[in-house]
């Protein structure tokens, strides 16, 4: 055979291919991953995974202090096969998402996300399309908080029912996880949707479960992995399928609603979000440019309820569990709500300023609380430096809201319960490093709206109760990370005040 037939079997040998072909993508993967002349520093890498292993699945943004020790406030990760940086303090988080926002305003997309929105909708959108869509929401909000009826009395209205809901239960154990999701979402609902649903509505009590189960899916492992290998993962069963059956099936949901809408649509007459956009549609007939039109309706809808439901109502959840847990502080939120409105009266935003120890109560949740660690992801939009560093267009960002929560120089007890941290002379404080809804101009779009609800729903459940872990229970803090942290599953007692 010779020497070159030798080499050439070896060659083609399909073993000495397929290792030949394996050096050669780990090398092209090698000289792509290094990191480029005046990057953020960070941790060393594999290939194809970057920084999967250390970022981890489950509690990640708990595990990683110590790079931030070791590199500084922006440490750049392979965040799945993405480059990334993670920034850390408030000096930078203004630098990027205030002094640089036209820089820092895009969201990145990832494989999951990408097969099911494609780049429709509110909350994952770019460009144009994003800021169409959101000037359009946040008018929208606002007009509906201005009509016939008033969002503060929408939202007076739902806590209503909810607390009917509770008291139902006598003072006996019970999760209330779904009745608070339901509430919170009947808000949102009405404005979009133009109706509430009761909350023995099992079609919608079905919805809900699926938006529950999506959103925690989505962090599952099998998700995690179609973001970096969608190729593959895509013949494969796994957890990201029922991430995108779920999906589906909210959007078939919405897509009726709307067809309704249609059937009896009078464009002098906007009952809500869909009628507005609808009307939106009609005058943009003639734009081919314009991003108004249904799937974006079905997006834009569907974004509002998914961001509008699941923050609010964890965050409820949370101040529930931790009254329980403190009952000294939830004595003094009841005495305070006893003593400037009473028990009966509908709470209003206008009795905040008189109510400020359960105003620093519930900014006390959501600072412990911390549901999205490390914020909503955003990417760069244009090539950019943020701490002299060069930070090519793509790169995805996080910033780490944890860090800012749980800073011991801005806290007096970073990791403990205490309002007193919003405080001063009995008058609620303002902090600045109390960041939960973000800063600039992608900043969450409810935050007033999130706001008022927190406030109502959380002192109409002060007014008329006292709650306690179950007879011979211990109430934990731990918690379930999905796209938010909530709390794990549990039970409370809602004991109906005298
Ligand atoms: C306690 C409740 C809430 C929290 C903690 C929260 C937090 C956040 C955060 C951190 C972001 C990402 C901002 C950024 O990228 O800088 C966000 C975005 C968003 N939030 Fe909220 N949110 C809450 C409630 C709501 C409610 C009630 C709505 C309903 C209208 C809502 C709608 C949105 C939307 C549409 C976005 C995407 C904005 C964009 O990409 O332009 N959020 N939220
Ligand atoms: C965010 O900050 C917290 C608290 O300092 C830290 O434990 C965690 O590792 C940080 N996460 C990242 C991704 O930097
Ligand atoms: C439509 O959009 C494209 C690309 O953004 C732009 O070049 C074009 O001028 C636009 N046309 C109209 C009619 O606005
Ligand atoms: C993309 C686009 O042209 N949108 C337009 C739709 O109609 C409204 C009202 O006429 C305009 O303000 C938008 O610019």
């Amino acid at each position: 055979m010779g020497f070159l037939g030798a080499v050439l079997w070896a060659v083609l040998h399909p073993q000495t291919l397929l290792l030949g072909a394996v050096t050669f993508l780990l090398f092209a993967d090698f000289l792509k991953s290094r990191r480029p002349k005046n990057y953020p520093p960070g941790p060393w890498r594999l290939p194809f995974l970057g920084n999967f292993f250390h970022l981890g699945f489950e509690q990640s943004h708990l595990r990683v202090q110590r790079f931030v020790k070791k590199y500084g406030n922006i440490v750049n990760f392979e965040f799945r096969n993405v480059s990334s940086v993670v920034i850390t303090g408030l000096p930078l988080i203004r630098e990027a998402f205030i002094h640089k926002d036209q820089n820092f305003a895009n969201r990145p997309v990832f494989p999951v996300r990408e097969r099911i929105i494609k780049g429709h909708g509110l909350i994952m959108s770019n460009g144009q399309v994003w800021k169409e869509q959101r000037r359009f929401a946040l008018t929208a909000l606002r007009n509906f908080g201005l009509g016939r009826k008033s969002l503060e009395e929408r939202i007076q209205e739902e806590a209503y029912h909810l607390v009917e809901a509770v008291k139902e239960e006598n003072g006996q154990p019970f999760d209330p996880h779904f009745k608070i999701n339901n509430a919170v979402s009947n808000v949102i609902c009405s404005i979009t949707f133009g109706k509430r649903f009761e909350y023995q509505d099992g079609e919608f009590q079905e919805l809900l479960r699926l938006l529950d189960e999506a959103t925690y899916m989505e962090a599952s492992v099998a998700s995690q992995l179609y973001n970096i290998f969608p190729w593959i993962m895509k013949f494969l069963p796994g957890s990201h399928t029922t991430v995108f059956r779920n999906w589906e099936k909210l959007k078939l949901f919405v897509a009726h609603i709307i067809e309704n809408h249609k059937r009896d649509w009078n464009p002098d007459e906007t009952r809500d979000f869909i009628d507005a956009y609808l009307k939106e549609i009609s005058k943009n007939a003639s734009n081919a440019n314009s991003s108004f039109h249904e799937e974006n309706l079905i997006w834009s809808t569907l974004d509002l309820f998914f961001a509008g439901t699941e923050t609010t109502s964890t965050t409820l959840r949370w101040g529930l569990l931790y009254m329980a847990l403190y009952p000294d502080i939830q004595e003094k939120v009841h005495a305070e709500i006893d003593r400037v409105i009473g028990q009966e009266q509908l709470p209003s935003v206008a009795a905040r300023e008189s109510l400020p120890y359960t105003n620093a109560v519930i900014h006390e949740v959501q600072r412990m609380g911390n549901i999205i660690p490390l914020n909503v992801p955003r990417e760069v939009a244009a090539d950019t430096t943020l701490a002299g560093y060069h930070l090519p267009k793509g790169t995805m960002v996080l910033t780490n809201l944890t860090a800012l929560h749980r800073d011991p120089a801005e806290w007096a007890t970073p990791d403990t319960f205490n309002p007193e941290h919003f405080l001063e002379n009995g008058q609620f404080k303002k902090r600045e490093a109390f960041l939960p809804f973000s800063i600039g101009k992608r900043a969450c779009l409810g935050e007033q709206l999130a706001r008022t609800e927190l406030f109502i729903f959380f002192i109409s459940f002060m007014q008329k109760f006292t709650f306690k872990a179950p007879d011979n229970e211990k109430l934990s803090l731990e918690f379930r990370e999905g796209l938010t942290l909530t709390p794990v599953k549990h039970q409370l007692c809602a004991v109906p005040r005298g």
